[in-house]
């Protein structure tokens, strides 16, 4: 894996900071310090590609305000002190319990960010961490993301991590909606090089159409571009079900229930009733509906511009109604399903929702979580079950989550919080405790959840190439952490993490009948264990009639291509049914949501979000060669509505949640009535030198925490309605 060459040497490893997985070459000097990253060419699945992003990957890990040790805070003022490992734990074990004992389980929150959907951490000891609070606080970033896709999956194939993504190197036509991938580089859709993978598509004769509020550069790439109402993402959809319906061009090529349900539901969405509230032309409805289905092949697509919005769910669901009505699903050129190397969590049950409820909005919890949305409400709302006490990991809410003021005053009134992370910023400054993970390069890395939604099957493990030192790796934290919240100390000489992982490995091979097996596991520690045990036990695996273990992946360090998608249905089905249910009627009972929005009178002007290529939410913007230019936190709109409304240079943009004062950036690639803002920025206050000189705003002082997509509980971020005024 290594070579040497002047002092230099090479060493290879997956990149952790965005959904494309790109395998990269990574040159450490002597001292271990990043020298050079390349793309990784041998890399069977990103082929060399790489992004600003992961060619910054050593200046981000070697950021000089990042935290390297625990940090603890005096109650009550903003001074913070280093602290030993011992310190911070000792603290937490003397004061989380304490507070569980005296309000009760409820008491106790714990949210997840996004990076948990990047690491070994996440993936394999948050579940430890879920189990020692058992709670039903439960939050993450999934309910300001993707909750409404993975609900409609649920529904639909029975198992809500069940997700179809469009067969991108195969598929004959795609119709894209609500994503911007030449930014992004994908989501919920795992393609490296995507924009490679678009050009492709095109030059082999495919067609590829985007559907967005603004002209995107991914939109740029494509056929065709179609502006569209923010929000009404579903009414489009529905016209094009209605059309199929109406012009006899379905053709089901799935075992499927509840297509008559369909057809009827589809009924008053006529491309004509849709065309004024979409802002897309009848015949254009009908052109795409039809070419959807003379297609060889197709995929619809709807990302995050769909999701996080008032219908969010019933679009996710219309994507795969179409994708079934059209003959596509599960079939190459279509919208398909992985089969990922890795065993994943396995579910006997189908998926539900509404298993129980928040206690101040009663809202459903979906996949055991309530809306991140409920949280602020649920800390400063007095009563039996009151959150008094929160954990993050990797998570910066305060400016991730909808009506972010709201919940930056609402974990300023907690008793004690407790933060692992990486950085002092604008969520961990409210914790008593912050107990930051390693760097990057001091982990290993697989990706178990992403590779859940790959264009192609393939995997790659990476060992940690820099050593941990006497620092704990960020399984050991989240062990420890458990352990403390449980109020038991760490033993000297006992280590947490080989504790779990005996627990898990035990009980997983009992399950499977194979504890005889136990001494073959491979690997130089438990972690690595209990990866080759999920490898032998997924689909390829050496215990289920394949050869996959880790020590194949250690011996192909570059990664193993695993084959194209391949049909996956029945056999992936977790309905009762054993059939795809295209009508839940929990879906059903949304459309009365969506009818009667048609009656309403669109808002003037309305507010979008938009990500930028150099960025990742809020998290990178102390890294130099990030910040700056195009990556600023500038409100895009309409020079029509510039001139409109008589605004110059920056503007007062207020909604029903809160007021910013905003730097306009006029551009004719947004639709006039529409205006975008990226989220992630505000940094004024940050101790983070780069960051506060790119401060930005906090887009989500404008979200509304009141507004949810129904059937997920998921935030509402794009189609907010705002005013503008003269600044
Ligand atoms: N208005 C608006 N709001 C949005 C969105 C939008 O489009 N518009 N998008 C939403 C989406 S899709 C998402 S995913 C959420 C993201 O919501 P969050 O996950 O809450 O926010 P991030 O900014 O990703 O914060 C990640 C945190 O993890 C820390 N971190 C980074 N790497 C590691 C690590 O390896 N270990 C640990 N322990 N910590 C680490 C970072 O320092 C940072 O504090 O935001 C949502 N919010
Ligand atoms: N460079 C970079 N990459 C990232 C991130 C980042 O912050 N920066 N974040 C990561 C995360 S957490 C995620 S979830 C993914 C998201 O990945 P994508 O889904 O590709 O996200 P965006 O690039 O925000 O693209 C969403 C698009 O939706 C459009 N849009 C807004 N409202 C609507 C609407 O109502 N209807 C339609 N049809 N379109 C709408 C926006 O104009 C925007 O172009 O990206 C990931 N990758
Ligand atoms: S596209 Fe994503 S995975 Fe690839 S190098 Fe950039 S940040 Fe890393
Ligand atoms: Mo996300």
């Amino acid at each position: 894996m290594t070579r040497v060459t002047d002092g230099t040497r090479k060493v290879l490893r997956t990149c952790p900071l965005c959904e494309a997985v790109c395998g990269l070459e990574i040159g450490l000097d002597a001292e271990g310090r990043v020298v050079e990253v390349r793309g990784d060419r041998e890399d069977p699945f990103s082929g060399g590609f790489i992004c600003p992003k992961g060619a910054s990957l050593g200046r981000l890990d070697e950021d000089p305000d990042r935290l390297t040790e625990p940090m603890i805070r005096d109650r009550g003022t903003e001074s913070w002190r280093v602290a030993s490992w011992e310190e911070a734990f000792d603290l937490i074990a003397e004061r989380f319990p304490a507070l569980v004992a005296k309000y009760g389980r409820q008491s106790a929150a714990l949210y997840l960010g996004n990076p948990n959907a990047h690491t070994i951490a996440g993936a394999m000891y948050v579940p430890v961490l879920i189990r020692a609070l058992s709670t039903r606080n439960l939050y993450s970033a999934s309910t300001a993301d993707q909750m409404p896709k993975q609900v409609a999956s649920g529904l639909m194939f029975g198992d809500p991590l069940t997700v179809a993504v469009p067969d991108l190197d195969r598929t004959d036509y795609l119709l894209m909606l609500g994503a911007n991938p030449l930014e992004s580089n994908g989501s919920l859709c795992t393609a490296p090089d995507f924009p490679g993978r678009l050009k492709a598509l095109r030059k082999r004769g495919g067609r590829f159409v985007v559907v967005d509020p603004r002209r995107t550069r991914t939109a740029k790439l494509a056929d065709e571009h179609l502006f569209i109402r923010p929000g009404s993402d579903a009414y489009l959809l529905f016209g094009i079900v209605h059309t199929l319906f109406a012009e006899g061009l379905t053709q089901v090529r799935v075992d499927a229930n509840g297509i008559e349900e369909v057809r009827a539901a589809a009924e008053p969405f006529t491309p004509q009733v849709v065309a004024e509230r979409t802002g897309i032309a009848a015949e254009t409805i009908v052109r795409l509906a039809r070419d959807l289905a003379a297609a060889p092949t197709a995929a619809v697509y709807a990302r995050i511009g769909t999701c996080t919005a008032e219908f969010g769910t019933l679009t996710q669901w219309l994507v795969d109604v179409i994708n079934v009505l059209t003959g596509n699903l599960d079939r190459p050129g279509g919208a398909m399903f992985a089969t990922p190397a890795a065993l994943g969590i396995v579910r006997t049950r189908p998926f539900r929702t509404g298993r129980w409820t928040s206690r101040v909005r009663e809202l459903p919890e979906a996949m055991g979580e309530f809306p991140i949305a409920t949280l602020a409400e649920e800390i400063r709302t007095p009563g039996e079950g009151q959150v008094r006490a929160l954990i993050t990991v990797a998570g910066n809410p305060v400016l991730s989550a909808p009506s972010g003021a709201r919940l930056d005053a609402a974990l300023a009134e907690l008793e004690f919080m407790v933060s692992v992370d990486r950085y002092l910023n604008e969520t961990t400054r409210h914790a008593d405790v912050i107990l930051p993970p390693p760097r990057t390069l001091q982990s290993p890395h697989y990706d178990f959840a992403l590779l859940q939604f790959a264009v192609h099957n393939y995997a790659r493990y990476s060992r940690p190439v820099l050593p941990l030192g006497d620092r704990p790796s960020e399984p050991e934290i989240l062990a420890r952490l458990a352990l403390a919240i449980s109020g038991q100390p760490s033993e000297p000489g006992r280590d947490p993490l080989a504790v779990v992982d005996e627990l898990v490995i035990a009980g997983t091979l009992h399950k499977a009948g194979l504890l005889d097996r136990r001494g073959e596991l491979l690997g130089d520690n438990s972690t690595e264990q209990r990866i080759d045990m999920m490898l032998r036990l997924g689909p390829y695996g050496e215990w289920r009639g394949g050869s996959l273990n880790l020590r194949v992946l250690l011996d192909n360090p570059h990664g193993i291509d695993l084959g194209p998608l391949r049909p996956r249905l029945p056999e992936n089905l977790l309905t009762a049914s054993k059939r795809v249910e295209l009508a839940p009627p929990q879906l059903l009972a949304d459309v009365d949501r969506l009818r009667a929005g048609l009656g309403t009178a669109a808002p003037q002007i309305v507010l979008i979000g938009r990500r930028q290529l150099r960025s990742n939410n809020s998290w990178m913007h102390n890294v130099s060669t990030l910040v700056g230019g195009s990556n600023t936190c500038t409100l895009h709109i309409h020079p029509d509505d510039v001139s409109r409304l008589g605004l110059d240079g920056q503007a007062v943009i207020e909604s029903a949640a809160g007021s910013l004062t905003v730097p306009l950036e006029p551009t004719d690639e947004i639709m006039p009535g529409v205006v975008s803002l990226p989220h992630g920025w505000g940094h004024a206050d940050s101790t983070q030198a780069v960051a506060r000189a790119h401060a930005g705003v906090n887009a989500n002082v404008l979200t509304d925490d009141s507004q949810v997509d129904v059937p997920s509980g998921n935030a509402v971020f794009n189609g907010v309605p705002v005013t503008l005024s003269p600044a």
